[in-house]
């Protein structure tokens, strides 16, 4: 939908950035071609011909566009609630939802460049993938805002971020999870505070790297803020307190009914009482991040998905009747008032007594140069207790998978219990409305070699490496002579 923008040189990232996607994606549209058309849906390519019957280009429509800004009665209609774009968020408590996106929406993520006083002159770098909210609705829609220049790479590279940051004068970053702690694991260099880099946006920093980023990169200002796509409730950092996204704001809170809730990870509830309500968390304590849903904080839902919509809610949370948005975030305040992110829900499982994230142990993966796609998921060993760590990877077209150069980096970057013990590599994990249902399956599938067709490796720590998995290696570990 976003296509549709009047400026025209967005296209031009999008040819670049899309380019690759579209040829993979070309067949497959292709294929349901004739669907869509008894649908009456219009396929477009992004590109000035298009040879195939059905599909229009568009392009050349562009060029031939008048670049006017367009006419007001074309928009007559737009109100803020109006949907201006759909975003996909990760299945992560069911299959991936499009998110309704307003224009309202959008105006409020741009407020964070108000927040950080992001003029025409600054330079935003954004290595994030456009399809999320936070490239996309912050950095792109507000660099159009304020009028600022958008440095776009197409993927993270920690070590030549800071070249990048140097060649193009960047003055702000735009940040995600584990980016700025993958920076400060680079090897030190002297020129580290040579940048003209005065900001960074973003979500997911943890303390301890805030502080050492500093320390090492220089004085930047670290805007910490936490929001989901589809959720009503955001906090800012506006307070410096590091590590912090926010404080709770008694004007907020009156506004903005939320509240922390007792979750219970392994049953992947809420915890209810006796009378069935829910529970409220103490200071100091992760508790499911709920937010009330009202007229000063509706929930936009997702596109045609009343299941998924519902799922999101949460009923009779404290009376017989009351409605709550479920934001999936396990969220602590301090004694001080003070909020911190602490994890997602259903994404995490236990081994050797530990939690382990499977979005941070993804995103541990998905930086290695030959993955694709990464799915992480628990397995269970018979005799032991809780799971332990499998990553499913799609490579890279024309990649070939590194057992070495893989098992560095997950030493490098990954404390011994998150450390994936298997592999598996798969030629098209179809990451597709199907996705979570897979999940499951994969695992089930479990790591037997005799039921698993693709290839598959296991981490051997005795030889530091990852080793194909074989026969062998599956019976021992089920008689427990190797110890995991
Ligand atoms: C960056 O700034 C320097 C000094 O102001 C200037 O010479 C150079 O052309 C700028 N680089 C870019 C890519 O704009
Ligand atoms: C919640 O949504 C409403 C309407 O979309 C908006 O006015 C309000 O500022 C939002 N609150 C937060 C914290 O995002
Ligand atoms: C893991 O999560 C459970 C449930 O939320 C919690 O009780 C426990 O303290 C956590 N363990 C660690 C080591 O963080
Ligand atoms: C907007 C804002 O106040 N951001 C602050 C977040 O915390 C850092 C670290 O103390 C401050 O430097 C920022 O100014």
């Amino acid at each position: 939908p976003f296509l549709f923008s009047p400026f025209s040189w967005i296209l031009k990232w999008l040819e670049h950035e899309f380019l690759q996607q579209q040829l993979n994606m070309k067949e497959s549209v292709e294929e349901i071609l004739p669907f869509l058309k008894k649908e009456n849906v219009k396929v477009y390519y992004l590109s000035k011909t298009s040879a195939t019957e059905g599909v229009e280009s568009f392009l050349d429509k562009v060029d031939a566009a008048s670049d006017e800004p367009t006419p007001l009665s074309w928009r007559s209609d737009i109100t803020l609630k109006t949907p201006a774009m759909y975003i996909y968020t990760s299945g992560t408590t069911g299959l991936p939802k499009a998110a309704v996106i307003n224009h309202e929406r959008i105006m409020l993520a741009c407020g964070l460049f108000d927040a950080g006083n992001v003029t025409s002159e600054d330079i935003v770098y954004t290595t994030l993938p456009l399809y999320h909210s936070s490239a996309l609705l912050i950095g792109v829609h507000g660099c159009i805002m304020k009028g600022a220049t958008i440095v776009l790479r197409a993927r993270f590279s920690a070590s030549q971020f800071w070249d990048d940051c140097r060649k193009y004068n960047v003055t702000v970053i735009q940040y995600i999870g584990e980016v700025l702690r993958y920076l400060c694991s680079v090897p030190q260099r002297n020129n580290d505070q040579d940048h003209k880099v005065r900001l960074a946006i973003g979500n997911g920093i943890r303390a301890d790297v805030w502080r050492e980023f500093i320390r090492r990169f220089g004085n930047i200002n670290i805007l910490e803020f936490y929001a989901s796509t589809e959720g009503n409730i955001s906090f800012v950092n506006y307070t410096g307190k590091i590590g912090a996204v926010g404080r709770v704001n008694c004007l907020q809170k009156k506004i903005l009914r939320y509240e922390l809730i007792k979750y219970d990870v392994e049953k992947d509830e809420p915890v209810r009482d006796e009378n069935g309500y829910c529970m409220k968390v103490p200071k100091g304590k992760p508790g499911l991040l709920i937010c009330k849903i009202t007229q000063y904080a509706p929930f936009s839902g997702y596109a045609g998905a009343k299941q998924q919509t519902e799922k999101k809610q949460l009923r009779d949370v404290f009376q017989k009747g009351d409605l709550y948005f479920n934001s999936g975030d396990l969220l602590v305040i301090d004694s001080d008032n003070f909020i911190y992110f602490h994890d997602r829900i259903g994404d995490t499982f236990r081994w050797k007594g530990e939690n382990v994230s499977t979005t941070e142990v993804e995103d541990v993966l998905g930086l290695i140069d030959c993955v694709q796609e990464v799915i992480v998921y628990g397995v269970s060993v018979p005799g032991y207790e809780g799971k332990t760590g499998m990553a499913c990877i799609r490579l890279k077209e024309n990649s070939e998978f590194n057992a070495e150069s893989t098992y560095r980096h997950v030493k490098t970057h990954l404390p011994n219990y998150a450390r994936p013990r298997f592999i598996r590599i798969k030629s098209a994990i179809e990451l597709t409305a199907t996705f979570k249902y897979r999940k499951v399956q994969l695992m089930e599938e479990s790591f037997n070699p005799a039921v698993i067709k693709d290839r598959l490796y296991f981490l051997d720590d005795r030889e530091n490496l990852y080793v194909q998995m074989t026969q062998d290696i599956y019976n021992s570990v089920k008689k427990h002579d190797f110890k995991l």
